[in-house]
């Protein structure tokens, strides 16, 4: 059957709009993940690629990215300028085609080794269609040009505006307020992605400012040593256990790897992986490469110099990493991103040319290193026997019963549900608080555990000690799921696990302490969103009959203004602790499911994570002073 006219008419405006940037604007979240925070950061990084592009290519040297007073953008670079050359087909300036056709990036021939990509390279025309406007003012050929879009659309054709001798790209961008929630840019979030930019790509200058009122800042990110720099900066809250940084780089067959790494004396490893500066989380096979070798590598060398009896088990990969702060930086010329998030490697070549190189340098390293090669190889057989250590403790406690569900702890007032999705556990700080919660809880769907005092600080502390602690023991206990590598996030028995402390210094505290167990040893707790921060009131304000609660200085300050504008007897009460509520009052003000506020705990970003962390929670007291000190006014509003 022949479609009619209106079918065809449909058909050809359908596809004309599937070229346009229309689908951008209907679904967002598709091509920058979120119309939140994340994608709204997303914008930036996507315009900064390019202009990294430009830098890896050879032409660009500086990269200055401006957060202006209203939170427009600029992201200016020292490039070639992008070009304005008509495309042969659209009758078009190029900057036009990248600006306004989707997937446009790349097209134009040149730069050949083209390695970076955000969200893989959808680049600046998804921004332009997320953006109530955006200017691109370009610098090439003794001339200067400009262009206005918005929406998607240029709405300026391409313009020459004078003249100049200088080379390079600018482009302003406005995020269109009625795309995302809301547009405040967080210069910090900025900062971290910039930081590691730089490191991944060294001597690129990128420099950072924020010029809106009262929150001007000025941060500049270049480093001549890379990834080098990058493994010194994990590192420089730690102790190191020996002085080089491992590093070496190798390129071939348009393959690139880069690593650098060096030991601490910590429990825990750090292995940041990336391939064409996109950080791989979910590992893949660059991260799997690089793990072979370093088992294999260590083993060898211990076997050879007699670190190893011939009857010795051999060490394992986590014994060989204990400690290990290590960045691999992988570039390949068509990366395939898998996994859940899409960052996961799969190009499978990748995996032998990481493992051969690594096995090549590594070794070459220990035998030409013997002094740092010992410090090295003791640590490896120290948690070699730590872990045959845990093994039996974890053993013990499995037989009694610890790590069942079938035995759960005294102290848990466990909930009727049996749903993990409808059920939720308070960990509640203190004993009487803890009362209070048992007696004002949901029963139904709400389970409470009180936890006496500060909990072990698993920072300072082996596996075989941790599984000693009490306070541990109840919570792997009552969530079900068990511990590092053993945790089965299919076990959990509450979807929601809730901190409920004081609103004071020690219950930061606390909260701290429960947040680096779970991120260290149930990181998936906190990666799937589970682990929520309850907000208890600071405040009661009672005026007659009228009770109000209030939850932070600033609410409380509000009120009060507003209070005083009618006049009568007012009486405030400042909550010190949860204690101080009668178990009515904690359920309406903290637990009721309709009036309280929970503050989910994301994890952004594991890098930095590790290094708030380990500031927080190690030994060095100066930079924990310090961190406290820069990040004090926040303490009441953020974790
Ligand atoms: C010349 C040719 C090509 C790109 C550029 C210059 C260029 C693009 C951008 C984007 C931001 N800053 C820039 N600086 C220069 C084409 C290269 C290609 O698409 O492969």
């Amino acid at each position: 059957m022949t479609p009619n006219i209106e079918q065809q008419l449909y058909t050809a405006e359908q596809i004309q709009v599937l070229e346009g940037l229309e689908p951008v604007r209907k679904r967002p979240g598709m091509y920058i993940g979120s119309t939140g925070p994340r994608g709204l950061h997303h914008l930036v990084y996507e315009i900064v690629d390019n202009s990294v592009d430009e830098a890896l290519a050879g032409y660009c040297s500086h990269i200055s990215i401006i957060i202006q007073a209203d939170n427009s953008i600029r992201v200016e670079d020292d490039g070639r300028g992008m070009p304005v050359d008509l495309h042969s087909k659209l009758k078009l300036p190029a900057v036009e085609v990248i600006h306004t056709v989707l997937h446009a990036g790349g097209k134009f021939g040149g730069s050949g080794y083209k390695v970076s990509g955000g969200l893989h390279g959808v680049g600046a025309s998804v921004v332009n269609a997320l953006s109530s406007k955006m200017v691109v003012e370009i610098k090439r050929d003794g001339k200067e040009y400009s262009q206005t879009y918005s929406r998607g659309k240029a709405i300026t054709a391409l313009e020459e505006i004078g003249e100049t001798e200088k080379t390079g790209s600018t482009t302003t961008f406005w995020p269109d307020p009625e795309i995302f929630d809301e547009v405040d840019y967080d210069f910090y979030t900025l900062e971290h992605r910039l930081r590691e930019m730089a490191f991944l790509n060294r001597g690129v200058k990128i420099t950072l400012e924020d010029k809106r009122e009262d929150r001007k800042k000025k941060e500049v990110f270049h480093y001549e040593g890379g990834i080098r720099e990058f493994v010194k900066h994990q590192n420089q809250n730690k102790q190191v256990i020996h002085n080089d940084i491992i590093y070496f780089e190798v390129s071939k067959n348009e393959m690139e790897v880069e690593i650098a790494m060096q030991y601490t004396d910590r429990y825990n490893e750090l292995i940041l992986c990336y391939a064409n500066n996109i950080n791989t989380t979910e590992g893949g096979t660059h991260l799997i490469g690089f793990k072979s070798a370093l088992t294999r590598v260590f083993n060898d060398y211990a076997r050879k110099n007699k670190f190893l009896k011939d009857n010795d088990d051999p060490l394992t990969g986590e014994d060989v990493r204990e400690g290990l702060t290590a960045i691999v930086s992988v570039k390949l010329l068509s990366p395939q991103f898998e996994g859940q998030t899409k960052s996961k490697l799969g190009n499978s070549e990748i995996r032998g040319f990481v493992e051969t190189n690594t096995n090549e340098h590594l070794t070459a390293f220990l035998e030409e290193n013997p002094q740092q090669a010992r410090i090295i190889l003791d640590k490896c057989l120290r948690a070699a026997r730590a872990r045959e250590a845990a093994r039996k403790a974890r053993e013990l406690t499995r037989r009694k019963g610890v790590l069942d569900d079938n035995s759960l702890p005294g102290k848990l007032a466990d909930c009727q549900e049996r749903d993990p999705a409808r059920s939720e556990i308070f960990l509640v700080e203190g004993d009487s608080a803890g009362g209070s919660a048992k007696q004002g809880r949901d029963r139904a769907r709400q389970a409470i555990l009180p936890l006496r005092g500060k909990i072990l600080n698993v920072e300072k502390a082996r596996l075989d000690k941790i599984l000693n602690s009490e306070e541990i023991k109840n919570m792997i206990t009552a969530f079900g799921c068990g511990i590092g590598s053993d945790f089965d996030l299919e076990k959990l028995r509450y979807h929601k696990i809730i901190i409920m402390t004081d609103a004071d210094v020690d219950g930061a505290h606390i909260r701290t302490l429960l947040l680096t167990f779970f991120y260290r040893y149930m990181t998936p707790l906190i990666e799937e969103g589970h682990v929520y921060a309850a907000l208890p009131p600071l405040y009661q304000v009672k005026r007659g009959k009228e009770i109000i609660y209030t939850y932070s200085e600033r609410e409380q300050d509000k009120l009060m203004e507003k209070m005083g504008e009618t006049p009568g007897k007012i009486d405030i009460q400042r909550y010190k602790g949860l204690g101080e509520m009668d178990f009515h009052q904690l359920w309406e003000t903290t637990m009721d499911y309709e009036k309280r506020t929970l503050k989910q705990i994301t994890l952004e970003d594991v890098a930095a994570a590790d290094e708030v962390f380990t500031t927080l929670m190690g030994d060095k007291v100066a930079p924990r002073k310090k961190f406290i000190e820069d990040n004090a006014r926040y303490a009441n509003l953020d974790i």
